[in-house]
This record gives C-alpha cells, sequence and structure tokens, in this order.
C-alpha cells in the first residue's frame, strides 16, 4: 500500500516525461526499462498485489541477437530443490529463483494469456554438451481446464522435438491425474507434467546425476534417452516476434 501511494505522489509532483513507467510483468518488460543485467527480478503479472520473483536471461542470443530477453519459468541445475511436489506447489510455484525453480501455473497462466510468447529449453549434460530446442509458441490455459498445454511448432535446436507430444494434455502432478495414461504418469516418472501416456520429456523428474534405469530422472528423450538424465534443465520464454 505505501508502494501505491507512494507511485501516486510521485505521478502527481513528476512532470509527464519521467512519471514511472507501469510495472513489469516479463524480463522482457524489465529489459526494455533499462535492467541489462541477467539475475533475479520481480514481475507482476497479476497486478502490483502480487509481487513474483524471476530469472531473468538477459544474455546475448549468439543465435540470432534477439533483443527480447528471457523469463525462466522452470530451472534444474544441481538438485537443491525437491521437485517431487503436488498439485498446489506446481499451481503456486516453488524453489528459489536465484537456483532452481518452478514458476508456477498460474503464474504462467497470466503471463501467456496477456502476451504471445516462445519457449527455448536449453539443457546440458554431464558430460558438458549443450544443446537446446526452441518452439514457435507456449501457452498454459486456466485452471478449469487443468492448466491445459497449447504448444507450437518445433522451430530448431540440436536437442530435438521431445515436447510437441506433451500439446494440449493438461497437467498432472502425484496427486492430480489428468494423463491419458492408465496409471499416474507423475507417479510412475517421479515428476509432475503436461504428460500423455506418459511422455518425450520429463523436466520435473528425479534429480539423479546422470544414470535414470527406470526412466525416473530429468529427461528429454531425442538428446539423450530416457535413461540419461540431464545435468541441467532450463525452460525459458520471451514474446514472440
Ligand atoms: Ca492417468
Amino acid at each position: 500500500m505505501e508502494g501505491t501511494m507512494l507511485r501516486f505522489a510521485l505521478a502527481v509532483l513528476l512532470p509527464a516525461s519521467v512519471r514511472l513507467s507501469p510495472l513489469p510483468t516479463d524480463c522482457s518488460d524489465l529489459y526494455r526499462a533499462g535492467s541489462g543485467q541477467s539475475g533475479v527480478y520481480t514481475i507482476y503479472p497479476a497486478g502490483p498485489t502480487s509481487p513474483v520473483q524471476v530469472y531473468c536471461d538477459m544474455s546475448e542470443d549468439r543465435v540470432d541477437n534477439s533483443p527480447e530477453k528471457w523469463t525462466v519459468i522452470q530451472r534444474r541445475q544441481d538438485g537443491t530443490v525437491n521437485f517431487y511436489m503436488k498439485w498446489d506447489h506446481y499451481k503456486r510455484g516453488f524453489g528459489s529463483a536465484a537456483g532452481e525453480y518452478w514458476l508456477g501455473l498460474e503464474t504462467m497462466h497470466l503471463l501467456t494469456q496477456a502476451k504471445k510468447y516462445e519457449l527455448r529449453v536449453d539443457m546440458e549434460d554431464f558430460d558438458g554438451q549443450s544443446v537446446f530446442a526452441q518452439y514457435s509458441s507456449f501457452a498454459v490455459g486456466p485452471e478449469a481446464e487443468g492448466y491445459k498445454l497449447s504448444l507450437g511448432s518445433f522451430v530448431k535446436g540440436a536437442a530435438g522435438d521431445s515436447l510437441s507430444g506433451h500439446n494440449g494434455m493438461k497437467f498432472t502432478t502425484i496427486d492430480k491425474d489428468q494423463d491419458t495414461h492408465a496409471s499416474n504418469c507423475a507417479q510412475l516418472a517421479y515428476g509432475a507434467f503436461w504428460h500423455y501416456n506418459c511422455f518425450g520429456a520429463n523436466p520435473n523428474g528425479l534429480y539423479t546425476w546422470g544414470p535414470s534405469p527406470r526412466a525416473h530422472g530429468v529427461l528429454w528423450r531425442t538428446f539423450k534417452g530416457l535413461e540419461q538424465s540431464l545435468k541441467t534443465i532450463v525452460m525459458k520464454i520471451r514474446p514472440a516476434a
């Protein structure tokens, strides 16, 4: 409330040319407002009373030099955060924006209903090989529709396409089965996701430091198959051109 009053006071006192810009809803807004460093920032996709901490990847895009910067929605890198969580956690988000985290389905929905986004998934194996997969669009529907995934076409990336099979799926957690398998894929894969029966990608699976003989790991089938867990995986979005 104090912040609101301050903004109001400043808006009255300052000439129009130096009034505060609208609250940032994503990292692209922050970048255009002058924040050029990668790091943790606060965004307001649901308005001024609901700040959300997020990691912004402001690094130069070596591939296409695009000025729009990436908002990280999911990140695994060291196994320090438990991703074997229930529906409410996946809805609200968990972890730390400075480390491993899941941004939250509700925030993803709010972001992607306000703007059209594209998705990039960066990943690295334990041998130091880094690849990515990029998709033309990414959106998450409302909770009433199970936070359904709407994914555009695979655009490029040496990781290959392990995500298109998840398009149109509702989100499944260990305590909420919305997949097309007779069992619960989040339980089978130890990872909540937009499962079908069950997955090509399992980015929220168990962090197993490499071998995952029972397909429980952090997986991207077209990169390392279903028995090699990844060292890092990052899902990030930016406004589509
Ligand atoms: Ca099922």
